[in-house]
Parts: C-alpha cells; structure tokens; sequence
C-alpha cells in the first residue's frame, strides 16, 4: 500500500467511460459493472415474475403452457437469487465501498477480483440462451429424481451455471476476507470498522465455507443426468436426500449472504439519517458473526418434511430460532437509533425504514415456519412464497434501493432526483404489499405453490397479487429514469451530501482512481453523530462539487 504514491488530487483522472466496458482493475469499476450488470437481470427476472403473476391472474391455465410455467418460476427465482441479489449487494456494494471505508487504495487482489465479475456476463448470457433449448424446470432448488426427468438440455446449461457462479462468489469472498483483515489503515482496529464491513466479514466466511459444497451437490447432479450415475437418482439406488443436505448446506446460508450485506448497508443509512450515534454497535457486529455461525447449522429446517426423524427436526427447529435472538438484537438496535432522532425522510432513509418494517414482516413468517408443526401444515404453500419475498425482496431489495440512493452521489458525483425517489418509494412499497401481503392467507387457505392451474376459491386474492405486482413493476420506471438521468446531468454532488462520517465521504465524489492521497488518519469514530467533534469533521469534508471528475462521466 505505501509503494503506491498517489497523484495530488488536482490532477487525478476520473475513470474514464471506457473504463467501465473493460477488464478494469479498480475496485469502483468493478463495483459498478457489477451493480448495472446486475440491475439487468432483476429486469429480466422481474418480466419473467411478471409472465408468471399473468399466469396466475386466472385459476385456469390459459396464458401459457403449465411446462412454460414450470421453466418461468424456475428462471425467475434462478436469475434473481444468482444474478441480482448475491452479485449486487456482495461483488456491487462491497467492492465500491469496503476498500474505501476502511482507507485501502484497492482490494487485497485486484485481478482476481475482475476475474470474479467477468465470469458473470458470459454465464448470465449462457443462462438466458437455455431458453432457446427449453431451460431448467425443476425449481431453483433443482431437486432431483425431477430434475434428471425435465428438460435435459436445460438442466446441464442450469448445472454448469451455477457452478460457475458459485465460483465467481468463492473467488469474491475469499477477496473480502483478505482485504477486511489486511488492507485496513493502521490506526483502524476491528472495533473502528463501520459496520458494513463487519457485515461483509461475516458473509465472506459463508461463501468460503458453504458455497463449495454446492459445487459439489452440482457436479454430481450434473454426472446422475450426463453419465448415468446414480448419486442421487433412486431409480438406480441413489439417494435424493443426500442432494437436499448438500442443497441446503449452501442454500441456507445462501439467505444470510443475501441479507447480511443489506444489514450492513441500513446499519451505515440509518444512523447518518436520524444524525444519531448508531445504538449498539458491537452488539450489531458481533450479532452478524453470530448469525452466519449459526446460519450454517440449521439446514436441515427445508427438509421437515424429507422423513428427518423426530429427534433432529427438534434439533433443528430449535437452532433455527435461536438465530431470532441476534437478528433480533439488530432490529432492536436500528429502532433505538432512529427512536428520538432527527429524521431526514430522504428516499435512502425511507427504504431503510421501509427496510426494517418489512424485515420484520418475513423474519416472524420465519420463526413461525420454523416451527415444525406450523411448516407441516404451509409446506410447499404460499404461505412460503410470502415469507420469502417478504425477507428477500421487502429486505434485500428494499436494502439495495437504500444503499443506490444513499451511495449513487458518491459512486456518479451527481445527486439523483429526491421527488422521483419517493414516487419510486410510494410505488415499490405499496405494490409490494398488495402483491405479496395476500399470499399469507392463500397460503394458510392451503394454495399449493408451484402450480400455473388453482382451485377457483383462491382466483379473488390472486387477483389483487397480480395488480400488485403490475404497480410493483411499473414502480422500477421513475427510478431508472432517475438514474440515468441525474447520473448523465443531475446537479453535482459534493464530497459529503449526507454529512457522513465514514471514510469514503472524506474523498470527492466521485472518488479518484487511487481513493486516498495518503493514509487517512482516523479523526473520528464512524457513527459519532450529535457531538461538536462531528460537526468540525463534516465541515472539513464539504469540498465544493468536483467539476472536473464529474464532466469526464459525461
Ligand atoms: C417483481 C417482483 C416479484 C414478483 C411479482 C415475484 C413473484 C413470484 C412468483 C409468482 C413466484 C412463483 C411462485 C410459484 O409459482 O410457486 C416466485 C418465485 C420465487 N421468487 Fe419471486 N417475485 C418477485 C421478486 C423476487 C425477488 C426480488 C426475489 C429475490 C431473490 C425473488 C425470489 C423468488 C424465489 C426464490 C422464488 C422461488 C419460490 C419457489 O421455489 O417456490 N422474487 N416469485
Ligand atoms: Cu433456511
């Protein structure tokens, strides 16, 4: 880090466009292919939820073919779990802001970091080309005998996909883990880092440690369906349940490396909005070690119904609620900052809000389909369905769309538009509810998911789901407008829009090639909101609005 001398920062180039099509080194680039790349395919797997929703907008199977169905919701939820969710807040948010927040100039390997983006395009655009041969059908869990029965073609596209996707993500945490340990200026102790790198540890250690067993599960599935082994076919004495534990080995703590991230970001909103000292901070820290521990322990809580024997599901379903205790602390510190503070309802602020109460919302569903007798009864309904996008989209997403608006100034040097950022708010809330709050009832009703043909008693609530989703849909118009918009010729940012006190509000926006002239030193503590100490560190941060940076975006 010190060999490096970097530029006096009158003379630093901003990235130049070109930059952004290329195999860049640099961190920031990095960080945003991966967040347009990704935004891409939450179009294309949000369209694909939309042909779905058409689907069930009647009890008949009258839009498209119950197989068409089958290879919809399979490619939705594959696209947005491998493609939106796990790139955009780990590989996006993490690369643009880990190395500045914690005073690094790059990540601890920089090629290896553009290796891990660059195997994403080409896979995706392999992904998609499954289409033209009939993609996967069996659901993203893929559970074989079904999956070796479906479409074969496929299936093997779907296979080699995933794992190379799991790559792209072992490749990336492995980066974060080294750069969050080794990279950080030296007057910053574990203790002094903001919490989203806190955060971003602790989801490292789960792709490290779970995503390779996934691999593993893929490329014996991909032998059971190519070669004719039979791992898991039973038709051949292999056992199916054996590829449900390696599944859900990985997919488990696949939910915390898609939530713990978003964590992190509204740990970071929230307290710079409320202009309060963040309440807890080693409580929400230590809290997000604690849930990946425990998140690699409670599998077996997707296969209740699998014939686990009594004894371990009561394993499991306890070990599974324990973890309500640190996500519930985090919920309880988050309302404790914002309690009594003075709020800036910004469109960042709002979806963090938004983000906590929706949170809420999809971790009790949680502890209730933790429950061994309650899941027997909802198994496989939509009550399922609900709790997972309450956690997945009224979470994750809702964390994602906090962290664009909160972060876009310093990422774009430009301010996006605030009017058009609540009509994008009101519009994701509102349709979000009316589309996913109803699947609760159906689901209790006894609607099965996965299924493009109903009983006609559910046809009223599917109905309102539908419409939902439509103004769900439509509300992704004001925001890319916004963006692309304020990021070509919206008014300039300054260095600090937000008074923040973390690291990288204390480099123009958007930051130079090289992040820092020299090491920074820490002047203040990243959530020491409300103190004099504060106000002195702002004022030194409000450079005026770098014209020269921002003009070469243009
Ligand atoms: C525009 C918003 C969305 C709508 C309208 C929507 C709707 C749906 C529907 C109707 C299904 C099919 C359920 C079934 O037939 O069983 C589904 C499945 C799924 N969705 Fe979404 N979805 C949306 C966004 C998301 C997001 C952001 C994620 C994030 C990762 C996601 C993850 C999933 C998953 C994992 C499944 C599979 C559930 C299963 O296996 O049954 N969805 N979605
Ligand atoms: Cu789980």
């Amino acid at each position: 880090m010190t060999e490096a001398q970097a530029p006096h920062l009158e003379e630093v180039e901003v990235t130049p466009w070109r930059e952004y099509f290329s195999f860049s080194t640099d961190h920031k680039v990095i960080g945003i292919q991966y967040l347009v790349t990704s935004f891409v395919f939450y179009l294309i797997g949000g369209l694909l939820a939309e042909l779905v929703r058409t689907e069930l907008a009647t009890p008949a199977s009258d839009f498209v073919q119950r197989e068409t169905y089958n290879e919809l919701f399979t490619m939705h939820a594959t696209i947005m779990i491998f493609l939106w969710i796990i790139p955009t807040l780990t590989g996006g948010f993490g690369n643009f802001l880990v190395p500045l927040m914690i005073g690094a100039r790059d990540m601890a390997f920089p090629k290896l970091n553009a290796i891990a983006f660059w195997i994403i395009p080409p896979t995706s655009i392999l992904l998609l080309c499954s289409f033209f041969v009939g993609p996967a059908a069996a659901g993203w869990t893929s559970y074989p005998p079904l999956s070796l029965m479906t479409n074969k073609a496929g299936e093997a596209i779907w296979i080699l996909g995933v794992i190379l996707l799991g790559t792209s993500s072992i490749m990336a945490g492995l980066n974060f883990l080294v750069t969050i340990l080794k990279m950080r200026i030296p007057s910053m102790t574990l203790n002094d880092m903001p919490l989203f790198c806190w955060a971003m540890l602790a989801t490292s250690a789960l792709q490290l440690v779970a995503t390779p067993v996934l691999s593993g599960a893929m490329v014996l599935l991909g032998f059971d369906l190519l070669v004719g082994t039979n791992f898991f076919n039973p038709a051949g004495g292999g056992d199916p349940i054996v590829y449900q534990h390696m599944f859900w080995f990985y997919s488990h703590p696949a939910v915390y490396i898609m939530i713990l991230p978003a964590f992190g970001l509204i740990s970071e909103i929230l307290p710079v909005h409320a202009r309060k000292p963040i309440f807890g901070y080693q409580a929400i820290a230590y809290s997000s070690i604690a849930i990946s521990f425990l998140g690699l322990i409670v599998w077996a809580h997707h296969m209740f119904t699998s014939g686990t024997p009594d004894w371990l599901r009561m394993f499991f379903m306890i070990a599974t609620m324990v973890i309500a205790v640190p996500t519930g602390i985090k919920v309880f510190s988050w309302v404790a900052t914002v309690w009594g503070g003075k709020l800036n309802l910004c469109s960042a602020m709002l979806f963090g809000m938004a983000f906590v109460s929706m949170f809420v919302v999809g971790g009790l569903s949680g502890v209730m389909v933790a429950s061994v007798p309650f899941d027997i009864h909802v198994h496989d309904t939509y009550f399922v369905v609900a709790h997972l996008h309450y956690v997945l989209f009224g979470g994750s997403v809702f964390g994602i769309y906090a962290g664009l608006y909160h972060w876009f100034p310093k990422m774009t040097g430009r301010m996006l538009n605030e009017f058009w950022g609540k009509v994008h708010f009101a519009m994701t809330f509102v349709g979000f509810n009316i589309c996913f709050l109803p699947m609760h009832v159906l689901g209790l009703q006894g609607m099965n998911r996965r299924i493009a043909e109903y009983d006609p008693k559910f046809a009223a609530l599917n109905v309102v789901c539908t419409i939902g989703s439509y103004i769900l849909a439509t509300s992704t118009i004001p925001f890319v407008v916004n963006a692309v918009w304020s990021w070509l010729a919206g008014p300039r940012a300054n260095s600090n829009p937000w008074k923040g006190l973390t690291l990288e509000w204390t480099v123009p926006s958007p930051p130079p090639v090289e992040n820092f002239e020299e090491d920074p030193v820490l002047a203040i503590g990243p959530y020491d909101y409300g103190t004099p100490k504060a106000l002195d560190f702002v004022a030194a941060t409000l450079a005026p609005a770098p014209a020269l940076a921002a003009d070469s975006l243009e």
